[in-house]
């Protein structure tokens, strides 16, 4: 499809190495709100098909008994929420899960553990197994399993691992206030050695901790220096759960989420940018817009990792309404140039 003279200014525009400030980032995240949906959306447009939605699915393969003490997250020990700690998943269960959820339509599949990290042995070459089963379906195997020597970084790759999620989840600044058995930098170090064996870094963060507007600025900001910038971006909405510190948070404004997910856009115009935990209480609306925004990925089915999700029928009818259709595994550039101007739609 041929590009329209806008849409080529804002190609060469964000084809250039952005080099935006803090301070310009705030700008940005502060602008009038439409405005700045309609900048993430031209941006979209340039690097991705618009219509375009990658369906995602999660299976927590180890659940519970972490002894990371992460305030939102039901699967610590340190929390009270009440999940039974289980023993890793059988590769075969595993991997029938994930031909159901190939069967559903989802093209990429994640496996989640309740690790702090990732120690050698049994249990980390059935996960290995894991990463053979679900590549050789032609799925595209996503883990993640909490920190990882380079060592470990360089088997998920030989056994076909495509991207590995490891979250900042806030900023520098607000971090202990979430998480103190680990650090920033402890998480950066993870992410170095991905990037280092070539494995796809998914990194994202979640919006309703406490945190201030300067985080969610900090998170993003510091999300789009990453080298190279991720994959993708998942950006979660704290699910409440009973039993952790955070089960009473103030719900967050949607137009502050869905100005994270512009902003996110913006800054980092390939990336995939995941609607994850959360939208089961974010109307269909809100969706839209994020969709408008930006967003390109959503996770599917009844189950995140531990908590309840939208589940297939409701996304099936959203994205049906919207005239959108599922992504394609294995896709390596996004840049569709797809210009729905009037002028070329006509000339195409
Ligand atoms: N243990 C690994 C780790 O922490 O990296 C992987 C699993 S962890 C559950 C993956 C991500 O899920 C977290 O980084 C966080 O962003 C998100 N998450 C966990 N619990 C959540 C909740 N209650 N609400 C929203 N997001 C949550
Ligand atoms: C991410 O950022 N969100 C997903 C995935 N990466 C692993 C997990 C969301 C978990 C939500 C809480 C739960 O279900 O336990
Ligand atoms: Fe453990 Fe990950 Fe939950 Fe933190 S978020 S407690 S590291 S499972």
């Amino acid at each position: 499809m041929k590009m329209c003279e806008t849409t080529k200014k804002i190609g060469k525009k964000t084809d250039m190495k952005q080099d935006y400030s803090l301070k310009d980032v705030h700008k940005i995240y502060l602008r009038p709100l439409l405005d700045l949906v309609f900048e993430a959306a031209q941006v979209h447009r340039v690097h991705h098909n618009p219509q375009e939605m990658q369906i995602c699915t999660l299976l927590s393969v180890k659940t519970g008994g972490c002894s990371e003490d992460c305030g939102y997250c039901s699967q610590s020990i340190h929390n009270d929420a009440e999940l039974d700690k289980e023993r890793l998943m059988k590769v075969d269960d595993v991997l029938e899960e994930a031909r159901k959820a190939k069967e559903a339509g989802s093209t990429r599949f994640c496996m989640g553990a309740a690790w702090p990290r990732v120690l050698d042995g049994r249990a980390f070459e059935r996960v290995l197994d894991m990463v053979k089963g679900v590549t050789d379906m032609g799925m595209e195997a996503c883990c993640t399993l909490g920190m990882l020597t380079r060592e470990q970084a360089e088997k998920l790759k030989e056994a076909g691992l495509q991207t590995y999620n490891h979250n900042l989840d806030t900023s520098r600044e607000f971090y202990d206030k979430v998480v103190t058995t680990r650090t920033y930098d402890d998480r950066l170090e993870t992410i170095n050695y991905l990037a280092e064996v070539g494995i796809d870094v998914c990194s994202g963060g979640i919006l309703g901790l406490g945190e201030s507007q300067k985080d969610r600025v900090s998170l993003l900001y510091t999300l789009s220096k990453l080298d190279p910038q991720p994959e993708s971006v998942p950006i979660n909405m704290l699910v409440p759960v009973e039993g952790t510190p955070m089960e009473g948070n103030e719900p967050l404004d949607i137009f502050e989420w869905i100005r994270a997910i512009a902003v996110a856009r913006i800054l980092m115009p390939k990336s995939m940018v995941r609607l994850s935990a959360g939208r089961l209480t974010i109307s269909k609306e809100a969706q839209a817009m994020a969709f408008l925004a930006g967003a390109n990925s959503i996770f599917s089915g009844e189950k995140l990792l531990t908590t309840s999700n939208s589940g297939d029928a409701f996304d099936q009818a959203l994205l049906e309404s919207l005239g959108m259709i599922p992504r394609k595994p294995f896709k390596e550039e996004h840049h569709h140039h797809v210009c729905t101007c009037k002028k070329n739609t006509e000339a195409a």
